[in-house]
């Protein structure tokens, strides 16, 4: 594979493929911008002052990290004023942010996760952003959180950069997905895989086991049978991991397979679930898909999910086809 950057790449997606118009390509390269400068805060660690509580919460009522908040404001601010957008929402805002009349308003509405996994941010474990971009539909003036409540089949990009032993950007503009390398030395996001594909098949899953006496029965069924190894009815010994970081979890499926369950259980059955749809659930489903894999929510596919909140939360299966495939047939049957 050439070691193209992502500025080639993009130039080449805009110029030979017609894939995205100058305001995307503009986005994409905005957002990767902002994220170099999002990881140059979540690198600094305890020599800069970014580590523990902001003292504030969110609209999900969680306390927010310092690091949560600097990386919200980050991309706020390095993308209100490029005239790609209408307007944002993130996990950190309880409202959309309309683009100031200051500036020129675009026909793209960005939503993220500025920092997921924050709960690992002391300890030094991987952490991410997510970032889902969807098309401003319609031709009404003005711009309402009713805008953004598209499903995620209307996605016109989706990444993530996880901040790990590397800093690296995963994108799919709905041709596939790439992966972009962070090189310290000249600051250009440097594609090191491309066209990935999500093994089929997998030894592998991550969930919290912690909650197995809260999970519905599908769910139990599928994790027993994976536990009970090659002497059981799956016929092969499983291995589990749990980050606690949706974009390492996703990151090391993208890169080895395996199936991540975040599941709908009883400890507050009136929430479909833990994640986030908007900018959780659909980006990761959207890179999932584009690398040969699946996303349901146990019954339905993520992202034919009609949202009719900004910040309502899903159920999540994802990954290696044959496994969700699986996890569905299970709650199919009510396992
Ligand atoms: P738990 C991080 O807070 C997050 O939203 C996802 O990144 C992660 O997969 C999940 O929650 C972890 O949740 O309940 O295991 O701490």
């Amino acid at each position: 594979m050439k070691r193209i950057s992502l500025t080639q790449y993009l130039v080449e997606q805009q110029r030979e493929h017609s894939r995205i118009p100058p305001p995307l390509r503009l986005l994409i390269e905005v957002v990767a911008r902002a994220c170099k400068h999002i990881a140059i805060s979540v690198n600094k660690g305890a020599l800069g002052d970014v580590l523990g509580s902001a003292d504030t919460e969110n609209v999900q009522g969680e306390v927010q990290k310092k690091l949560d908040v600097i990386a919200n404001e980050v991309l706020i601010e390095a993308n209100e004023w490029g005239g790609h957008l209408a307007a944002m929402a993130s996990e950190e805002m309880d409202s959309i942010h309309i683009v100031p009349n200051r500036y020129p308003q675009g026909e793209y509405l960005l939503l993220f996760d500025p920092l997921d996994g924050s709960s690992n941010i002391d300890v030094n474990v991987s952490i991410g952003t997510i970032f889902s971009v969807l098309r401003k539909v319609g031709h009404h003036q003005g711009i309402s959180e009713d805008d953004f409540l598209q499903p995620g089949k209307a996605q016109a990009a989706a990444g993530y950069c996880v901040y790990g032993p590397q800093t690296t950007l995963v994108l799919t503009l709905g041709d596939g997905v790439h992966m972009f390398t962070l090189d310290r030395e000249t600051g250009s996001w440097v594609m090191t895989a491309n066209h990935i594909q999500i093994p089929h098949d997998t030894k592998e899953f991550a969930i919290n086991m912690s909650n197995l006496r809260h999970w519905a029965r599908p769910v139990r069924k599928y994790i027993d049978e994976c536990l009970a190894g090659k002497d059981g009815p799956r016929g092969k010994d499983f291995n589990m991991r749990w980050v606690a970081s949706m974009v390492a979890d996703v990151h090391r499926i993208l890169t080895r397979g395996g199936v991540f369950l975040y599941p709908w259980d009883q400890r507050e059955p009136a929430k479909p679930g833990k994640l986030r749809l908007m900018y959780e659930a659909n980006p990761m489903a959207f890179l999932v898909e584009q690398a040969g894999g699946l996303a349901t929510n146990g019954q339905q596919r993520i992202m034919d999910i009609v949202p009719t909140k900004l910040h309502e939360r899903v159920g999540v299966v994802l990954g290696s086809r044959h496994e969700v495939e699986r996890v569905n047939a299970y709650h199919a049957e009510g396992a």
